[in-house]
């Protein structure tokens, strides 16, 4: 498929997406969103693909969903274009996807950076959910994630009182891993996604879905579904390789299966 709003390359074991519409603050329109879905769809389906890395560049990480596209949409068009739904390709990505954040990450933006499972933040990141001011509500998930992560109080003044964090401030919140000078974020976030590829796929996977379920469901669901992956990757050949190289003091070479 031929992208223009992002651009898809590979790096080693790592797919790398950058959104790619620096004229609009790379603002999430409909093209850019099932771009991005397209572009996680196919590197969920390559086997040597073990994670991603989604960025927009060193200026600005995403000004939120694209103002121009909905400013005269009425709510059944809101609706019916599955604006929203192409977010959810996110949920589907079983690989884990980390977020290089760097300059603004507003409104969806911000909203997209959640809805990954690693933040990597650089010092000019700012992250806020300014919908309110002009006449809405994040949409795509911000009301839940963020509450989730900072918690009721600190959600609210950002919600309804458009409340930017600095860089430092969103890791003082766990709102994101840790924070980087500009020019080292790209670097690191492939390092890190690497080192995650490197991880016995099926285990890495599993891993994912038990501390998303953590976040989703109840304790008691989250506790029944973790034991139970955890008792199935018994019946993989990765569970083998790995304890039997742990035994033998080598690195464990995983077949995925
Ligand atoms: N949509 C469309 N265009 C945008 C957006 C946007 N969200 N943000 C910036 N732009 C455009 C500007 O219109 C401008 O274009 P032009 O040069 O043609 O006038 C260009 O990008 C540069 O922007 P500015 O001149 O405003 O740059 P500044 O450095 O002065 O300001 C800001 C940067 C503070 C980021 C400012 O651009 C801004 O406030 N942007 C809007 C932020 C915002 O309100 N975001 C929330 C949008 S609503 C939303 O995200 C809802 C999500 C819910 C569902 C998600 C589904 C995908």
């Amino acid at each position: 498929m031929e992208y223009t709003a992002i651009l898809v390359e590979r790096r080693g074991r790592v797919g790398l997406v950058m959104l790619n519409r620096p004229q609009a603050l790379n603002a999430l329109n409909r093209t850019l969103l099932a771009e991005l879905s397209q572009a996680l769809t196919d590197f969920e389906a390559d086997e040597t693909v073990g994670a991603v890395v989604i960025t927009g560049g060193e200026r600005v990480f995403a000004a939120g969903a694209d103002i121009r596209d909905m400013a005269e949409a009425s709510e059944e068009e809101m609706r019916r274009n599955g604006f929203v739904e192409l977010f959810d390709s996110l949920r589907r990505v079983r690989k884990p996807v980390v977020a290089a954040v760097s300059g603004y990450a507003l409104g969806g933006g911000c909203e997209l950076a959640l809805a990954c499972d690693i933040i990597l933040a650089s010092e000019t990141a700012r992250f806020g959910l300014p919908e309110v001011t002009i006449g809405v509500i994040p949409g795509a998930g911000g009301t839940q994630r963020l509450t989730h992560i900072v918690g009721k109080y600190l959600a609210m003044e950002m919600i309804l009182n458009n409340r930017h964090l600095t860089a430092t401030e969103a890791a003082q919140f766990g709102l994101v891993n840790r924070v980087l000078p500009v020019e080292r974020l790209l670097d690191e976030s492939l390092a890190l996604a690497q080192s995650l590829a490197e991880r016995a796929p099926l285990a890495v996977r599993a891993a994912k879905q038990a501390v998303n379920q953590a976040f989703e469901g109840s304790l008691s669901e989250g506790l029944t579904e973790e034991r139970d992956l955890f008792y199935r990757l018994f019946s993989t050949e990765d569970q083998k390789e790995g304890m039997k190289a742990f035994l033998e003091k080598r690195k464990p070479e995983w077949k995925g299966k």
